[in-house]
């Protein structure tokens, strides 16, 4: 039988090429060949793949990456990308999709895909009832797009899966952001190529403000701070390793190794992302209170003091941290429960704190009774000679409609992960915002509350959403946000009609 490490062995010319996007040979129309001929690798048959697909970090790689001391490198902040030009409506934007090589380990360069040659990429902030227009151009070999996760875009903006940018050509996203004030992120999800291009660093935040949220007084400019974790894995050249579904070992925040960030000593919001393809953080901060007062779809109704974080590969959550609690000359180290510290926070200033934590932050309005309930279940297949990631038992198929909605229903989605344990799903549907409304009879989780676009639904678990799908038409994706399954076809499509 093969053994866990053998498996490994193998995935570098098996499971490693799907990961690499090279579920399609590169340069071939994505549409061309469908996932389920995919080159998973007859020679994984007969191993326990289902036990791969777990990432405890348990298994050294053959070749460790260059040893990296903790806390010895600060955590950059990405730039807010400046418009090229402003009109009475509208921001206007331009920025790149291509290579750059960047230091994550100091001293030597790592190849990534970037955009604007950043990793993260630079910071879009926009302000709800402005639109904004970006050019996007790609320089990069294959095809590329951009989704704006967690936004109401008009189908033509939403990175649809088909929707791609070729090589060499520019596209015009244009967001109405007609939305509240959300820690929103863009990346890339052209088909097939998705796992790879997020993998290889085509993430950015995109921060949605409205005035009603500017007008609690929040921490904000300088003390209002992104923070983008995920994992990777990389070799004794600091170069990424697509083999999935081994280990990732190394964290990254803000695409850096255990960095360290000075704070001064007072009130800090921070916009916590998990951009890491498949992932569950659990994350501690010396069990000092972290104060959740958002989700993905934006501001809670009231603060949540808690001491754990839990956010899976997609969820976004904003807390506050008071470092006027901590003194000056203190420390706090951010720790995740299996990958240990991944960020230090050293408390090196006084400061003025003119914010404030209100009580109540932003009502939560609950939707029109539901008047369509589906049930959408997420499972893999290893029965076969190769591993099949289904939605509702088929394989994503873009010439196939699962659900057309008449625009304006609200509906109930209840989500059913059909895996045993360690197969935990995470789900997304582009469009709209929903509110988590039941978790198989049990209490919610803390990470449930308030508007989401991303829920995390263990091996085994059901999970209930309620959402109004809003008024723009046409096709648009929800898929698993552990983004490998949703490259092997752990995704279906929804079309709203008149
Ligand atoms: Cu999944």
């Amino acid at each position: 039988m093969l053994n866990r490490r053998r498996v490994l062995t193998l995935g570098g010319l098996t499971v490693g090429g799907a990961a690499a996007g090279l579920l399609l040979p590169k340069g071939t129309p994505p549409h061309v060949q469908p996932l389920a001929d995919a080159h998973m690798g007859g020679q994984l048959a007969g191993t326990d793949m289902a036990g791969m697909m777990h990432h405890t970090g348990a298994v050294p790689a053959a070749a460790p990456p260059p040893p990296v001391t903790p806390f010895t490198t600060a955590m950059p902040v990405s730039p807010v990308l400046r418009p090229v030009a402003r009109s009475s409506t509208t921001d206007f934007y331009r920025l790149a999709i291509r290579p750059a090589n960047l230091e994550i380990f100091p001293g030597t360069t790592t190849p990534l895909l970037t955009y604007g040659g950043l990793f993260p990429g630079p910071t879009i902030r926009a302000r709800t009832g402005r639109a904004v227009q970006i050019v996007y151009t790609n320089g990069l070999a294959d095809g590329s797009n951009v989704h704006l996760h967690g936004g109401y875009t008009p189908q033509d903006s939403d990175g649809y899966s088909m929707d791609i940018v070729s090589p060499g050509a520019s596209r015009t996203y244009r967001y109405p952001n007609l939305q509240q004030g959300a820690t929103l992120w863009y990346h890339d999800h052209a088909m097939g190529f998705e796992a790879d291009h997020l993998y290889r660093g085509l993430q950015g935040f995109y921060v949605l403000e409205d005035d009603a949220e500017a007008g609690l007084r929040l921490p904000s400019g300088e003390f209002d701070v992104p923070i983008m974790l995920r994992d990777a894995h990389f070799d004794e050249n600091a170069q990424l390793v697509s083999d999935w579904p081994a280990p990732r070992e190394t964290v990254l925040t803000n695409g850096k190794i255990q960095p360290y960030f000075p704070v001064a000593a007072r009130k800090y919001r921070f916009r916590l992302l998990n951009a890491a393809n498949e992932r569950l953080f659990k994350l501690n901060l010396d069990g000092a209170e972290l104060i959740r007062i958002g989700s993905d779809g934006g501001l809670l109704p009231a603060p949540v003091p808690e001491t754990e974080l839990s956010v899976a590969s997609g969820e976004r959550t904003d807390f506050v941290v008071d470092f006027g609690k901590v003194g000056v000359g203190k420390q706090l180290v951010l720790s995740e429960a299996t990958a240990g510290p991944v960020l230090r926070f050293d408390v090196v200033r006084s400061a003025p704190d003119p914010s404030r934590v209100p009580a109540v932050l932003r009502p939560l309005p609950a939707l029109p009774p539901a008047t369509v309930t589906r049930d959408i279940t997420m499972s893999f297949d290893f029965s076969g000679a190769t591993p099949l990631a289904l939605m509702n038992g088929k394989t994503f198929d873009p010439d196939r409609v699962d659900y057309r909605i008449k625009r304006g229903t609200t509906e109930i989605w209840r989500i059913h992960n059909a895996d045993a344990a360690p197969l935990d799903h995470t789900f997304h549907v582009h469009l709209v915002q929903f509110h988590v409304v039941d978790r198989g009879g049990k209490p919610l989780l803390p990470v449930d509350a308030g508007r989401k676009d991303t829920v995390f639904v263990a091996a085994g678990e059901s999970v209930a959403v309620q959402a109004t799908f809003g008024d723009y038409l046409g096709k648009y994706v929800f898929h698993c946000h552990f983004i490998e399954h949703s490259v092997m076809g752990m995704m279906g499509q929804l079309e709203i009609v008149p």
